[in-house]
């Protein structure tokens, strides 16, 4: 008998553990992202791999869908932690992609953090949540969280901020504080690697989808789309840059955009196929 309920207890944890990680891992479930309060918050670091060029091209494309024509947004780009490497300046095709929409924390990483927190009070005012992508580390989005904390003490960040992150390299490149206070801190939302394809992210790394100029319609598209690969093709690999063998096969990689799909309720695309056949236009 006591094995026999032992045996069931076991399984039945076995059972809760795995519907735990499944819900932590495939979905974020904890809320709904809502397009007419919130705010969506794309941090890209570029340092050292080119794929967050792709991704920038990946966001513009999206947000210049009709279905999203109503979504608050703001992309950042320097949001790198504590990897080693250069830079891949990413400042030409951020501004063809989102005109003034977009703070350089490369640059000056203080005045970033004032002038997104300020876009964040914003929306925190209204009664908005805000979701951070991190196309990258979480260093940035610490010292954001901090600010927002200082400036409204009264608002409950584990709450009202939620980050998503799909990548183990990316968590091991943030300062190991950071993370922890960015966890502690916020609705924190670890996803299935979006490298990858059929693990319950879109999978947005393609070394053969060498067709896009194919399946992009839009003139202002295919201009960014071209300056994101010209760009990618410059930095890919050079002076100690990481190789993205994606991109040297001349496909594509815009892995990092996984995170937004699952905070915008478009988790189910498969790749980057059905990608540009939803929204290439
Ligand atoms: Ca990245
Ligand atoms: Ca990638």
């Amino acid at each position: 008998m006591k094995s026999k309920s032992l045996l069931i207890v076991a399984m039945a944890t076995t059972l809760l553990s795995f519907t735990t990680h499944s819900i932590n891992t495939m979905k974020i479930k904890s809320k709904d992202f809502n397009i007419k309060k919130d705010l969506l918050l794309v941090q890209l670091d570029c340092k050292t791999d080119v794929d967050d060029l792709h991704t920038a091209a990946a966001l513009a494309t999206l947000v210049a869908d009709s279905d999203f024509s109503k979504l608050k947004y703001h992309a950042v780009a320097g949001t790198y932690g504590i990897q080693e490497g250069l830079y891949v300046p990413p400042n030409d095709l951020m501004q063809l992609s989102f005109g003034n929409n977009w703070t350089d924390a490369h640059k000056n990483r203080d005045l970033a953090v004032q002038k997104v927190k300020d876009i964040v009070k914003k929306i925190l005012r209204r009664k908005g949540d805000v979701w951070i992508a991190e196309a990258g580390q979480s260093d940035f989005t610490a010292e954001l969280v901090k600010a927002i904390q200082q400036d409204l003490p009264k608002i409950n960040t584990l709450q009202r901020i939620h980050v998503v992150q799909h990548s183990d390299w990316n968590e091991k490149s943030t300062s190991p504080k950071d993370l922890d206070f960015v966890k502690k801190n916020t609705d924190y939302w670890k996803i299935p690697d979006g490298n990858a394809v059929g693990n319950g992210t879109p999978g947005f790394r393609d070394a053969d989808y060498t067709n896009w100029k194919d399946n992009v319609g839009n003139p202002k598209l295919k201009e960014i789309w071209g300056l994101s690969t010209d760009l990618s093709n410059q930095y890919n690999g050079k002076d100690g840059r990481y190789n993205n063998h994606a991109v040297s096969a001349g496909g594509l990689d815009f892995s990092d955009l996984s995170e937004v799909c699952s905070i915008l309720g478009i988790g189910d695309i498969k790749d980057v196929g059905e990608f540009f056949d939803r929204y290439g236009n």
